[in-house]
């Protein structure tokens, strides 16, 4: 559909240069990872140089970068691995984002530059081990102390938990919810690897837990005030997510359609099978229709008329209709499908979580009946 068209030509060179790299330097390092469940650490300042981290915020050596470039970038890096997107959308969307817009001048001095170059790394800690889909329930608490806060409480799933310099986390603070910036190593905070994941093998997960940990009152974060504030997050990390779903996409098909056009069965490439061709011209119907929702949702971000249910529609949108696809492709594959040799079996392991985190599929579709009812199945 010639999709190319609707982007401006910087736009393309940012994704163009981001492809040379994913291609490069991330993928060869994805296969032991992935085996290993490890994160490729060493990554990390290269991430910074490219202008990966926070690309999108302006200011604080972050580049500033528009919506849909910064879109793409998510798109080329989830191409290689959802690991690789996750790690940039919570250091950027989820950690930068929030010091940038509810943070004190101090904070944003403090942690912007240094987080951007990948110096520091952050964590988000929202969800908790009874509390995923519905935070409000959260029972994390920040207790007022003469010199600060008092903060008690579990966080689970937390994407780069233990590896993390700084932690954003959410408590519960005299009845509201408010957002506090937690150092590692500050006494009574611990975190711990969540071992034993078959999806999303590539990206670091753990478990925090306070216990009396003590923090300094410059650690609130001053303009977070109630659930909106990191629901406020949520939504510019699922505005990523939604794009860079796409890319995993687009590397299942993409996989896919090679080994048809090479694979003889009766007689004949697979590629030339009825069949096999409705299963590849299904992915790409499904793919462009995808792209061209990021592309509305990056254009409206632009004019600043991104609303909450925009976003809930195509992260969940796109976040399926990956998932199908890397199924598809891992079933053309055959048992190839199966092995590591190709990325589709971890895609579509990976798109299992996609599906999940940033709330799930369910989760999106009644914000989006919300939406077009105007009641909350929620309430
Ligand atoms: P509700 O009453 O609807 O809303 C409370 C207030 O928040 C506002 N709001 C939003 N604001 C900005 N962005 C959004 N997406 C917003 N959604 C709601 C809303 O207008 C209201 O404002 P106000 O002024 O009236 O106070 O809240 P609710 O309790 O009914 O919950 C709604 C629900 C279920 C949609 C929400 O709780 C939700 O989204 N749940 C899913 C939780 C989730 O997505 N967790 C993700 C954790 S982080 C993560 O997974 C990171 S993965 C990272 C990676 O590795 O990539
Ligand atoms: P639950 O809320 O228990 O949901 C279970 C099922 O019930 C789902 O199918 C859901 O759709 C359904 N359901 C729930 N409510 C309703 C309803 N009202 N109506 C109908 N069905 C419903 N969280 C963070 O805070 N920070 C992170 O960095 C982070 N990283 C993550 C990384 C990974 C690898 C994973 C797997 C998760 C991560 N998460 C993170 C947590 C993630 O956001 C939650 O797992 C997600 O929000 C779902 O919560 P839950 O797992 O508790 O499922």
């Amino acid at each position: 559909m010639n999709t190319d068209l609707l982007f401006k030509e910087e736009e393309r060179l940012v994704r163009d240069s981001i492809r040379h790299f994913v291609d490069e330097q991330v993928i060869p390092r994805l296969q032991l990872a992935h085996r290993n469940e490890e994160f490729p650490v060493e990554l990390i300042p290269q991430f910074g140089k490219l202008g990966l981290l926070g690309s999108y915020l302006k200011g604080y050596g972050c580049a500033g970068l528009g919506a849909a470039a910064y879109g793409l970038v998510m798109q080329e890096l989830e191409r290689a691995d959802s690991g690789i997107r996750s790690f940039c959308s919570v250091q950027g969307a989820l950690v930068m984002w929030p010091i940038y817009t509810y943070g004190s001048p101090a904070q944003k001095q403090k942690y912007l530059p240094q987080l951007a170059k990948g110096e520091r790394i952050g964590c988000f800690g929202l969800t908790e081990p009874d509390f995923g889909s519905n935070p409000a329930g959260m029972l994390t608490t920040a207790e007022k102390t003469a010199k600060g806060y008092r903060i008690n409480g579990t966080k689970m799933w937390i994407t780069n938990g233990h590896i993390a310099d700084l932690a954003l986390v959410w408590a519960r603070c005299e009845n509201k919810i408010r957002g506090f910036l937690v150092e590692k190593g500050t006494p009574g905070f611990t975190a711990r690897p969540v071992k034993g994941k078959f999806s999303l093998r590539v990206s670091i997960t753990s478990e925090l837990h306070f216990e009396g940990c003590e923090v300094a009152q410059d650690a609130l974060l001053p303009l977070a005030e109630g659930l909106k504030a990191p629901l406020g997050c949520l939504s510019e990390a699922r505005y990523g997510i939604a794009w860079g779903a796409v890319g995993a996409a687009n590397a299942v098909y993409h996989t896919a359609l090679t080994y048809a056009k090479s694979r003889i069965v009766f007689g004949k490439p697979l590629a030339a099978h009825q069949l096999v061709q409705a299963k590849l011209a299904k992915m790409v119907q499904e793919i462009t229709k995808s792209q061209l929702l990021c592309i509305q949702l990056a254009r409206l971000k632009e004019e600043g008329t991104l609303e909450p249910h925009h976003i809930s529609l195509a992260k969940m949108n796109n976040a399926r209709m990956a998932l199908d696809c890397a199924r598809e492709a891992r079933d053309i594959l055959g048992a190839n499908g199966i092995i590591d040799e190709y990325p589709v079996i971890r895609h579509m392991l990976n798109l299992e979580t996609v599906n999940t985190y940033e709330g799930t599929e369910d989760i999106h579709r009644l914000v989006v009946g919300a939406e077009v009812t105007g009641i909350s199945a929620f309430k």
